[in-house]
C-alpha cells in the first residue's frame, strides 16, 4: 500500500492568473472567490484536497505584484510569510500571456525558499492554442529546475488529477491526516459570508473600484420565529462618488448584488439568510494604516 502523505502547498502567481479558480477546482467547493479583476485575493485561503493515499492542503495567496498602496505592500509580505512555511510552492503562470518582469520577480524570489519543492502549474490552457502551451511550457522550463511543470484547464477539470498525484507525490509522509475528512476550508463562515458579497459587489465595476470595495460582516442574528438567519453587512468604498456606483440608480445595483450574495450564502449554510447591505466610506481604506487593521489587514 502506498505510504500516506500530507502536507502544505502555497499557490502563487501573478494576480488574475488563475490561483482561487485552481484552488476551487482541486477542492471542489468555493473557499476562495475568484473574478476577472486582479488582485481578487486578499487573505492566504486554506482549502484542503482529500485522497485515499494523502492530504493537500492548498494556500492560496493574494497575486504579487508591485504595490501601490499600504494594502499592496501588505498582501505582498502575506504571500511571504506562508511561503516559508510550505512544503511545496506551486507558481502559476497563465498559458495565454507571455512571461514577463512579474513573473520573472516571482521567480527569482522563490530563490529564498530552498527548503520548499518548486512546481510550475501552466494555467488557462483552455484560452490558448496547443502550440502555445506548447511553447509556453518550454518558457517555463527555462526559469528554474522544476520538480514537476503541469498544464491545466481548471474550468474544464483538465489535468487536474494529474497535478493533485504529482504534489501528492511531494508531501512528506504523515501518519495521520492533517484535517478532518469533511474539511474543505478553514476559513470562518463570517468571512467567507463577506467574500460572497465582495465577489458580488466586484461583479460589472471597473476601473480603481474593485480594488476599493471590502466588506465586514457587523452582525447576525437569529430569528427563530422566521427560522431566518439576518445577515447585516458593510460594503465600504473609498470615496463619496464611488458609493452611488455601487448602490445604482434607485438601489437597482445594490439590490442585484445583494441577491446574487444572498443564493451563495444561503447554499453554504443551508438555510434561508435575510441579507441587508449598507454601503458605506471609508476614505481612502487601502491607504490608512489604522482602517486597515480595523478590516483585518
Ligand atoms: N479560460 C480560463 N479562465 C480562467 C482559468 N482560470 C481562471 N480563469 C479566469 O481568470 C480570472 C482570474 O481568476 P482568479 O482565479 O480570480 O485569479 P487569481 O490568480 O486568484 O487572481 P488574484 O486573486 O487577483 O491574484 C477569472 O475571470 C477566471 O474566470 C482557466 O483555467 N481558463
Ligand atoms: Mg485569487
Amino acid at each position: 500500500m502506498a505510504e500516506y502523505r500530507a502536507g502544505f502547498v502555497s499557490i502563487v502567481g501573478r494576480p488574475n492568473v488563475g490561483k482561487s479558480t485552481l484552488t476551487n477546482a482541486l477542492v471542489g467547493e468555493k473557499v476562495a472567490i475568484t473574478s476577472s479583476k486582479p488582485q481578487t485575493t486578499r487573505r492566504a485561503i486554506r482549502g484542503i484536497v482529500h485522497r485515499e493515499h494523502g492530504q493537500l492542503i492548498l494556500v492560496d495567496t493574494p497575486g504579487l505584484h508591485r504595490p501601490r498602496t499600504l494594502l499592496g505592500e501588505r498582501l505582498n509580505t502575506l504571500v511571504q510569510s506562508t511561503l516559508g512555511d510550505v512544503d511545496v510552492i506551486a507558481f502559476c503562470v497563465p498559458a495565454n500571456e507571455a512571461i514577463g518582469p512579474g513573473d520573472r520577480f516571482i521567480n527569482e524570489q522563490l530563490d529564498q525558499y530552498p527548503r520548499a519543492r518548486k512546481v510550475a502549474i501552466v494555467t488557462k490552457t483552455d484560452a490558448t492554442s496547443k502550440s502555445k502551451v506548447a511553447e509556453q511550457l518550454l518558457a517555463v522550463s527555462e526559469l528554474r529546475e522544476w520538480d514537476a511543470i503541469i498544464p491545466v484547464s481548471a474550468p474544464r477539470g483538465e489535468q487536474l488529477d494529474v497535478l493533485v498525484d504529482e504534489l501528492l507525490k511531494l508531501m512528506p509522509a504523515s501518519e495521520h491526516p492533517l484535517y478532518p475528512a469533511e474539511a474543505r476550508t478553514d476559513e470562518d463562515t463570517t468571512e467567507r459570508i463577506a467574500e460572497f458579497v465582495r465577489e458580488a459587489a466586484l461583479e460589472g465595476v471597473s476601473d480603481e473600484l474593485p480594488h476599493s470595495i471590502a466588506v465586514t460582516v457587523d452582525d447576525m442574528v437569529e430569528r427563530e420565529d422566521k427560522d431566518l438567519l439576518e445577515i447585516y453587512a458593510n460594503v465600504f468604498v473609498e470615496r463619496d462618488s464611488q458609493k452611488g456606483i455601487i448602490i445604482g440608480k434607485g438601489g437597482q445595483r445594490l439590490r442585484e448584488v445583494g441577491a446574487t450574495a444572498r443564493a451563495q450564502i444561503e447554499a453554504l449554510l443551508g438555510r434561508k439568510v435575510y441579507l441587508a447591505l449598507h454601503v458605506k466610506v471609508a476614505k481612502d481604506w487601502q491607504r490608512d494604516p489604522k482602517q486597515l487593521g480595523r478590516l483585518g489587514f
